[in-house]
């Protein structure tokens, strides 16, 4: 065994140097990965006895990429370039043997072998974009030449993962092998001895009609609003085809020096390793999940079938719950339906679907959830209906079962103290629509045991969702913040901005929606209800708003009832003279004095309300750190993440630290 660096060995078999890349967690290509597979491949060629070479992974990952935490800092020597040029101009076979995830720079390497083969589940992709960057490395300039320009466009400008069988269908990897992927590289590697190797970078571009490319274009950026890196790799894709592959590479390299010091990419990074640390609950260390086979859902209404729908796509077995048969059936309906969609789109096949109904019971027996390990309940947000069920429930579930409250206003601690175990309970806030939207507030309350918090957290995880554990707090972490948000807003239309201005600015900014529209696309009527809760306990100095109300009064409900902020002739939003005249004239009840507002001041005082919300959580405790809130907001309420969420943007706005 040679070790060419700490982290790269090589072992000669039949006279073939395998080159193992060793460097957990990820096998990430650090200064000192490349350093070694450089060495590798130099010993290779100049040993007389070694006649090909083949580069693999360790454990269950090819490689996951360029080591993301050295983007910090200039990219030290041999840049991964001179390394894949290295590969790819040596005069012996180097085969690519994918036992796993083949990322980025990882997937570079590969597709400067001369040969691909991969094992039966190995991914691969050039995820680049989601840091906001290209590949540097000639992902844009090699991967073209081997799929064609259309194809390449739709992996690198998404950054989507193509699984083994498809990146074989496309002609990323040459063979799959489910054998001993090792000794099949080897062979492989041998049998190319002496043949013309097949260099990616030599091969021509093949030809594709502008429609095809535009189109492929038009679709992998419809979903890019706002951001630099996939608008630079569709460029960098299309110049394959105009340029000789040394000039390209080198406007490929230079696009993506300037891309990683780009504020995009600084904060798709926060994101990144955000999510990575919100994972790491403090105070859980010793804590072990329970077993979680059989999931009760009460409540089989738009929330309901939404959880009901994630929990049989992660396999578990569901018993759902209604008080009448009629209602049983019809959310077992809404469930098929959600099914029927998935299956439209691919996503799963017939026998998928039939697999999950098989796992599926709606029924109206409560006693049935005797057979549950843990109940979420989803039922009207309404404080002595879940209080009176957490009590029914307390009688009927085992005693080491575990029961969550779907509520997103309500005090969890208050629905707890209904039964006789409060330690076993915690709340799982699901997002509309709970099968499609990736966000989940964990919710820890007073009593919550360590294990029953660490059980919801292994279900999250199971469920793909990103979990964020939070306190007990009115609206907890994203309800709380978007309240702060509308608050500012509200604000802003009395000292002299419209809706339509400060949604103007806001979707300006990169978010899909702004407030107003939001407002109306999810309702008034719920937060004109809570408002007239409070209004007995408001606080008569505070600065109050109430334009809203008067909204509502007049029927303005939402775009459900075809007006509120704006009015929806055909669906589509529209100024709405109406509601102008409305705050203009309880502007002057107040006798309120308004002036010119810049979209510039409704983006900071925006942005700066949230940011002091996000702070007033952390310093209550109710949030473990600032990143935490920043993918709440980017994952539940469509704060862009190339803006890296509220906290982030609101720390970069004050600018280089000293
Ligand atoms: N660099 C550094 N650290 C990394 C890393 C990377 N590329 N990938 C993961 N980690 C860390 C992560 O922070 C965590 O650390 C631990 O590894 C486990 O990760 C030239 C420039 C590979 C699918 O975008 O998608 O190549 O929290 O929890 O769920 O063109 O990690 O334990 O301290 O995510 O098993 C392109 C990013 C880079 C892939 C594994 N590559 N990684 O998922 O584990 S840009 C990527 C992932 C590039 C070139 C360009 C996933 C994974 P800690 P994890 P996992």
């Amino acid at each position: 065994m040679i070790a060419f660096s700490d982290t790269v060995r090589g072992t000669v078999s039949n006279n073939v140097l395998l080159i193992e890349i060793d460097h957990a967690p990820v096998n990430a290509l650090s200064t000192d990965v490349r350093r070694g597979l450089l060495a590798a491949v130099a010993h290779g060629e100049a040993t007389g006895d070694v006649v090909a070479m083949v580069v693999t992974g360790a454990g269950t990952i090819f490689i996951g990429g360029a080591d993301i935490r050295e983007f910090g800092a200039p990219p030290a020597e041999p840049v991964l370039p001179t390394v894949l040029a290295a590969i790819e101009d040596a005069r012996k076979p180097v085969v690519a043997a994918i036992n796993g995830a083949a990322l980025g720079g990882g997937l570079e390497v590969a597709l400067a072998a001369h040969r691909r083969i991969a094992g039966p589940a190995a991914g691969l992709a050039l995820p680049e974009v989601k840091l906001g960057i290209i590949p540097g490395a000639g992902g844009t300039q090699r991967l073209p030449r081997l799929i064609g320009i259309p194809a390449a466009i739709d992996l690198i400008a998404t950054g989507r993962m193509a699984p083994a069988s498809e990146a074989l269908q496309l002609g990323i990897v040459d063979r799959i092998e489910s054998g001993d992927l090792r000794a099949a590289a080897i062979a492989e590697a041998r049998s190319l001895v002496g043949t013309s190797l097949r260099r990616s970078g030599a091969i021509d571009v093949a030809p594709a009609t502008a429609e095809a490319i535009d189109a492929a274009a038009g679709k992998a950026l419809a979903r890019a609003r706002g951001q630099t890196a996939p608008r630079e790799a569709v460029r960098l894709v299309r110049l394959s085809a105009e340029r000789p592959f040394a000039e390209a590479l080198a406007e490929e390299r230079r696009t993506f020096l300037a891309l990683r010091d780009s504020e995009q990419a600084a904060a798709l990074r926060h994101v990144f390793f955000a999510e990575r640390a919100a994972a790491k609950v403090p105070g859980l260390d010793d804590a072990r999940p329970r077993k979680i086979e059989t999931i009760g859902v009460v409540g089989l209404g738009l929330m309901g079938s939404g959880i009901v729908t994630c929990a049989l796509d992660a396999g578990y077995a569901v018993i759902g719950i209604e008080p009448t048969e009629d209602a049983a059936a019809k959310g077992r309906e809404r469930i098929e339906g959600l099914l029927d969609r998935a299956l439209q789109s691919g996503r799963i096949d017939a026998a998928g679907k039939a697999d999950r109904l098989r796992r599926l019971t709606a029924r109206t027996e409560m006693q049935s959830l005797d057979a549950a390990d843990l109940v979420i309940e989803a039922v009207f947000d309404d404080l002595a209906i879940k209080t009176e069920l957490f009590l029914r429930l307390d009688g009927i579930v085992r005693p080491d079962a575990i029961l969550a409250t779907n509520t997103s206003y309500l005090d969890p601690d208050a629905i707890a103290a209904a039964t006789a175990r409060p330690e076993r309970v915690l709340g799982l806030h699901f997002f509309s629509p709970a099968n499609v939207m990736r966000l989940l507030e964990v919710v820890r309350c007073a009593r919550t045991a360590p294990d029953v918090l660490a059980t919801g957290l292994a279900v999250a995880k199971r469920l793909r969702k990103l979990p964020i554990v939070c306190g007990v707090t009115e609206g907890f972490i994203g309800n709380r913040v978007f309240s702060a948000y509308r608050r500012e807003a509200e604000f802003l239309l009395e000292d002299g901005a419209l809706p339509q201005q400060i949604d103007a600015a806001m979707e300006a900014y990169g978010l899909a929606m702004g407030p107003f529209a939001v407002f109306d696309l999810a309702g008034l009527e719920i937060a004109w209800a809570r408002r007239k809760r409070q209004a007995a306990t408001r606080d008569p100095n505070a600065r109050y708003v109430d334009i809203a109300d008067h909204l509502c009064e007049t029927g303005r409900l939402g775009m459900k009832a075809g007006r509120g902020w704006y009015r929806y002739p055909d669906g589509k939003r529209a100024v709405d003279p109406e509601v102008t005249a409305l705050i203009e004239r309880r502007r002057a009840a107040k006798g309120l004095v308004t002036r010119t507002i810049s979209d510039d001041e409704i983006r900071q005082r925006l942005l700066a309300a949230m940011a002091a919300e996000g702070g007033a959580l952390l310093s209550e405790g109710i949030v473990a750190r600032a990143s935490d809130i920043d993918l709440v907001m980017i994952n539940g309420y469509g704060f862009p993440a190339h803006k890296g969420g509220p906290m982030f943007a609101a720390e970069q706005a004050k600018g280089p630290r000293a």
